[in-house]
């Protein structure tokens, strides 16, 4: 029985080093648990499969468990055994066998996305907006060899970074032609292997419901994030009688995983805590599992919240207490606060740049306890005086049990810090100008319904989402944070309304971002998903243009995307593509057009278009430009001013 390949690892300063496989790189934090899909998705399905399928032919009698069947057939059983019931897939050559199989299956719906890239990303959309239940509930995606590999690996990349659970399936040629350059062969292990939490080869048929289980397991557990599983076609093709019941060699991997926190270290917050008169709480995507626990340690202490763009809604953002995001493009307040802490609280995140700016400047005079489940964050950009590496759910319930116990004996008031706090949110409001009947793009982020799911494409648009939208609970923003992936918003829309049936999701996208997996409109129509396009149409990709404005004298470098032949026209016409793939849309230009429109999206069921047109003069501000400090905010201008 041949086992996965042993992974190699790129040290920082590029020298390869050899890891023993059963040692993922990183440990990682335990996955938001969640529930199986209600009838009403079953029933919405069902009544897409009849419209575009012949009928399901009656299920076969259940398998024995010990009857011989291919890899691909045992493949999908054991995906069936990990509760999985959405797949987000593309066949090929190499994946044959896979699809059958998938087409067999009586509990696993298979969604057919247009793009390996869109179907990664919707992977990564429904694990995102996955609500939680005891059943874990990764993304799971497959795609066959070659070209369809290599498709996925930037939404690998961006899963890594965001601490998404996804199990990525690929095909690979046969065994016997691994390494001659085959037809469509790429070696996607090695190419994934920064970019996974662990990548597998399978290479013997008996070894896949062992390494299932394990990718699951990885994916999962500690800090989450993507597991890649390689099978040549031979192996999908090749018979056995599955053991269902071969342990897990994580031997290595579990060992390491973070143990309770110790009372001795939760004691000393408590000191902190205890001892601050200006805390702030730094709350990240670690937190996402524990937003319960995050709202009575507020509510047992009054100590104001802010939150990276992956901890967004693990706070509601509309909470007096709620400071919003912070970082580069977030409020005055929230970073004036971290600026003038004297503690700071970081649960679950991981001082990304675009949060510190210079990280020396960055919470200088306070105190800094981390908490975090991976071992490999705790002093990496910025150093801890006090570390728990534990599983930030389990930390807080324990410090809001002794809090309660010790409350005779803790006087905290913080009601000072909150008032002076109070004083800078009225002071620097988030605004934005208005010009005669042009649309500001930040006031359409505003108009949607508080409840909806929010996806994103990567730019001026997803921040000014970030400003002006209501978040209130954990899993209703899917946005990519550390790669900043765009193309990214409309297939991890389309995942975010098959994770959650019945729930609208509405995509807050750029032209530019939007343009790079139009292909997925088709998938959200031929599915019937209520997902909402809403696309901030400033012709350009603003976000780049803003930084060539500020720092770069307006020297527009490759920014403009409509046709510089006709520049009074919007090009291209999205309504007319909308159209093209049987979804209704309309386009807005004036500011009084905006709100009717954006309801009748909202009320038109299943998908629809609303193209926007905004000025791409604005600017996204405030703004900490990058390696600067606080004290270096820009708070107003816009390409309208010279700099
Ligand atoms: C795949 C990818 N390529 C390039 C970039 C660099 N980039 C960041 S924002 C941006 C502009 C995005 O334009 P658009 O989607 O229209 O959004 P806008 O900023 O105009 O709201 C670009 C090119 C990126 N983040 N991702
Ligand atoms: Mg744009």
């Amino acid at each position: 029985m041949a086992a996965a390949g042993a992974p190699t690892l790129l040290k920082p300063g590029g020298q390869r080093a050899r890891t023993n496989h059963h040692q993922p790189r990183r440990l990682r934090r335990p996955t938001p648990r969640v529930s199986c899909c209600s009838t009403a998705s079953l029933a919405a399905t069902k009544s897409f499969m009849t419209r575009t399928h012949p009928p399901p032919p009656p299920p076969p009698p259940a398998p024995s468990p010990h009857r011989t069947r291919n890899g691909a057939e045992i493949l999908v059983e054991a995906l069936e055994r990990r509760g999985v019931r959405d797949v987000f897939a593309y066949p090929g050559g190499a994946t044959l066998e896979i699809h059958q199989a998938l087409t067999r299956s009586r509990l696993i719906r298979t969604h057919l996305l247009r793009h390996e890239q869109g179907e990664a990303f919707a992977a990564s959309g429904y694990a995102r907006s996955s609500p939680p239940s005891p059943t874990a509930r990764p993304g799971v995606c497959v795609a066959t060899s070659g070209p369809g590999a290599t498709n996925l690996v930037t939404a690998l990349a961006d899963a890594h970074l965001d601490s998404v659970p996804l199990v990525a399936i690929t095909g690979q040629v046969p065994r016997h032609m691994i390494g001659t350059d085959a037809f469509q062969e790429t070696p996607i292990v090695d190419l994934t292997r920064a970019i996974t939490k662990h990548s597998y080869l399978v290479l013997d048929v008996t070894d896949i419901p062992r390494v299932i289980n394990e990718a699951f397991f990885l994916a999962t557990s500690g800090r989450p994030g993507p597991v890649l599983v390689d099978i040549p076609k031979d192996v999908t093709q090749q018979t056995a009688v599955p053991s269902w019941d071969t342990p897990m060699r994580l031997p290595g991997y579990v060992s390491r995983l973070p143990k309770p926190p110790s009372t001795d270290l939760l004691d000393q917050v408590i000191r902190l805590v205890g001892d601050a008169r200006r805390p702030v709480l730094y709350v990240g995507g670690g937190c996402s599992a524990s937003s319960d626990e995050l709202r009575r340690f507020v509510d047992l202490t009054g100590i104001p919240v802010t939150t990276t763009l992956t901890g967004i809604g693990n706070f509601p953002s509309d909470d007096p207490l709620s400071l919003r995001m912070l970082g580069m493009h977030s409020t005055v307040y929230a970073n004036y606060a971290v600026d003038n802490a004297d503690l700071l609280l970081a649960l679950g995140v991981r001082f990304d740049d675009r949060v510190t700016s210079k990280a020396e400047a960055f919470a200088s005079r306070a105190k800094i306890v981390h908490v975090d489940i991976d071992p490999a964050e705790i002093g990496k950009n910025k150093q801890p005086h006090v570390s728990i590496c534990a599983d930030v759910k389990l930390s807080l319930h324990a410090i809001n049990a002794m809090l309660q116990q010790q409350q005779h004996k803790i006087n905290l008031d913080f009601g000072a810090w909150r008032s002076e706090l109070d004083q800078k949110k009225s002071e620097f409001p988030l605004s934005y100008k208005t010009f005669g009947e042009s649309i500001p793009p930040q006031c359409s982020t505003r108009f949607t319904n508080g409840e909806v799911i929010i996806a994103t494409g990567v730019g001026q648009h997803q921040m000014w989402a970030t400003q002006y939208y209501t978040f209130k609970r954990p899993r209703q923003w899917v946005s990519s944070a550390g790669l900043g992936a765009m193309g990214f918003g409309l297939p991890a829309a389309a995942g975010g309304a098959v994770a959650n049936p019945g729930a609208t999701v509405v995509d807050i996208d750029g032209d530019g971002s939007f343009t790079m997996n139009i292909q997925e409109l088709a998938m959200i129509r031929v599915e019937n998903l209520p997902v909402k396009v809403m696309v901030l149409n400033n012709q350009h990709l603003g976000m780049v243009v803003q930084w060539v404005d500020r720092f770069y004298k307006a020297n527009r470098a490759h920014t403009y995307l409509g046709d510089p032949r006709k520049e009074s026209e919007i090009y291209p016409d999205f309504v007319t593509i909308a159209r093209g793939f049987g979804i209704p849309a309309a386009r807005v230009t004036k500011k009084s057009e905006v709100r009717d429109a954006i309801e009748e999206m909202i009320a038109t069921p299943g998908p629809y278009l609303l193209d926007i047109v905004v000025p791409y003069q604005e600017h996204v501000v405030p703004m900490i430009p990058v390696y600067g400090a606080f004290k270096d905010i820009i708070l107003d201008g816009d390409g309208r001013t010279s700099y």
